[in-house]
């Protein structure tokens, strides 16, 4: 048995990027509430100015944070998370400060890319959010697992000694009946792991496709979208028959940004959405322009979720010599540093 609240962990002393003070992550389980607690900090969050582009924001020095790393501490399932920024004297700051986070898992591959899984990812927008206790991502005690953040502070003032807390969910393994497994599907019109997913939009109407063939059997059980301004609609087809599987369809502010991305989920308990090994499927991103002219690299088109496999022993095994995998390492190592990175392509998957 777990005790109550279990100090764990890890002092991984990375230096953030505009203070010397290190930023340290702690880790504690607190299984009454069944939930992990992860606290980061301190963190020196820059001031935006007045009226700056989120796409110019990312080529300024501490927007992005690097990767700071820390370890899964219990046997289970994660199933949920909610987010909280807190100032020097532990009072809430604005969400929206937290421009995207994303929780990198460096022990488990992605089921279509040879990058490693991208186990949650909030943004601006995201609301804390768990799923049903019958399913859950298998997680194991000591698995390797990373986060970074993007902030956007609109405050005017740069904010000193922020903490950051993760309260991530879990199911604990005993839990009966046993939760179905269910791990995190990213499927991008245009990734190129390592490299970044953005791409131009020319005016007017366009689409942007990948096709893909998953290598286990399953069921699509839940998905999200993420499209950038002027984004229409998300969707996956059946490439042979051309049936439209899932549809998410934005919406707009009467100028077309971006206001909301719709979720969908297709019976957590009941079928879900089969997708077969071996058989070809389409991710389509449309997009309409009305400025009249391309919009160098401003877009992106995804869908995200959750895909609940056959047989979670035939899933993707992690191949550490395959140079598209260390291509995504390298790219998650560079995360932080303004130099080398690859500005306009936040990387919020
Ligand atoms: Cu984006």
């Amino acid at each position: 048995m777990l005790p109550t609240t279990l100090l764990m962990l890890l002092a991984a002393a990375l230096p953030t990027t505009a203070d010397t003070t290190p930023v340290t992550t702690v880790v504690r389980v607190d299984s009454s509430k069944k939930e992990i607690v992860v606290t980061a900090g301190p963190f020196h969050i820059v001031a935006m100015p007045p009226g700056m582009a989120h796409e110019l924001m990312e080529m300024m020095d501490g927007h992005d944070t690097p990767v700071y790393r820390f370890e899964w501490p219990t046997d289970g399932w994660f199933r949920g998370f909610g987010l909280e920024l807190l100032d020097a004297a532990g009072k809430p700051l604005p969400r929206r400060i937290l421009h995207h986070l994303i929780i990198v898992h460096y022990d488990r591959r992605q089921l279509l890319y040879s990058a490693v899984e991208r186990l949650m990812g909030a943004g601006q927008e995201t609301a804390d959010a768990s799923v049903p206790k019958s399913i859950g991502v298998p997680m194991t005690p000591g698995s390797h697992l990373g986060f970074y953040v993007a902030w956007s502070n609109e405050t005017g003032k740069d904010i000193e000694g922020a903490q950051l807390r993760m309260r991530l969910e879990y199911s604990p393994k005993n839990l009966n009946p046993r939760p179905v497994n269910a791990l995190p599907i990213y499927m991008d019109v245009n990734l190129t792991v390592g490299a970044g997913n953005t791409f131009d939009v020319p005016p007017g109407i366009s689409t942007k496709s990948w096709e893909f063939s998953p290598p286990v059997s399953g069921r699509l059980l839940a998905v999200g979208g993420h499209l950038h301004d002027y984004g229409v609609s998300v969707h996956l087809e059946d490439v042979e028959t051309g049936k439209v599987m899932a549809d998410l369809e934005a919406e707009h502010t009467p100028d077309g940004k971006v206001t909301n991305m719709p979720r969908k989920l297709f019976g957590v308990t009941g079928a879900g959405l089969r997708l077969k090994a071996g058989k070809r499927y389409r991710v389509v991103g449309q997009y309409n322009n009305p400025t009249g002219e391309l919009i160098k690299r401003g877009a992106m088109a995804h869908m995200v979720g959750l895909f609940a496999p056959d047989d979670v022993a035939k899933w993707p095994k992690l191949d550490l010599s395959d140079p598209t995998l260390q291509d995504d390492l390298a790219d998650l190592d560079n995360m932080g540093h303004a130099s080398g990175h690859d500005h306009g392509a936040h990387k919020h998957q």
